[in-house]
């Protein structure tokens, strides 16, 4: 009996090791969106990179799927407390998009379809650290979870995450997105807790 309740508590605490301070697992997967979902059909759809003047880099969806893709699996980590955990996802790394972009500029507003916005210093989306995911769990992308792609940026808050992603500005200077301007964090690491400004 003993070591039955020590087993279950070690595989607990596995799990529980995995969640940032003040969040709880779930296992379904929670639409939050601050608008309407837009569609977006693929003829349409484009993903650009700019300078805030020129346009350097841009792909239709085509040329978007050409790209060297790769399987992530990935805990997330929503600012309204709810963790997943060992997510599986399909996407082009954001190495790959800005493999050949020349930039001293540090930092990155993201766009999408909707207009929502949100900024990340550019170091955090490099490294293996940020993709455009197009499949979740084997299939397309749901609208409703960002379909056809989304900003996928496991290791911050997933507001940073943008569903529906349709580029990237890149900026000499931070600057609030959407939710960063209503108050979240500038920044958003969920393992320091920086879930709105000021903390
Ligand atoms: N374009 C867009 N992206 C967005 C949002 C949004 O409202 N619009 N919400 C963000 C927030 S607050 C969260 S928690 C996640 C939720 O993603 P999900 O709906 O797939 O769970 O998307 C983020 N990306
Ligand atoms: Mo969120």
């Amino acid at each position: 009996m003993a070591i039955i309740s020590r087993g279950f508590a070690g595989r607990r605490s596995a799990a529980e090791a995995k969640l940032p301070p003040g969040q709880y697992l779930t296992t379904d997967f929670p639409v939050l969106s601050a608008g309407p979902t837009p569609h977006v059909s693929l003829d349409r759809w484009e993903f650009t990179i700019d300078d805030g003047s020129n346009v350097l880099k841009r792909w239709d969806w085509k040329s978007f799927r050409e790209l060297l893709s790769e399987s992530i699996t990935v805990d997330i980590h929503c600012v309204t407390r709810w963790s997943k955990l060992g997510t599986s996802w399909e996407g082009v790394s954001l190495d790959v998009l800005l493999a050949d972009v020349r930039t001293e500029l540090p930092y990155a507003m993201f766009r999408s379809y909707g207009d929502y916005t949100t900024n990340l210093p550019l170091k955090d989306v490099m490294n293996k650290q940020a993709w455009i995911a197009f499949k979740f769990n084997g299939a397309d992308l749901e609208p409703e979870h960002g379909g056809p792609a989304r900003l996928l940026v496991p290791h911050l808050y997933l507001w940073k995450s943008a569903k529906w992603v349709k580029g990237m500005t890149l900026m000499p200077h931070d600057k609030p997105g959407f939710w960063e301007s209503l108050g979240y964090h500038i920044y958003g690491d969920p393992w320091q807790e920086q879930r709105y400004s000021g903390e």
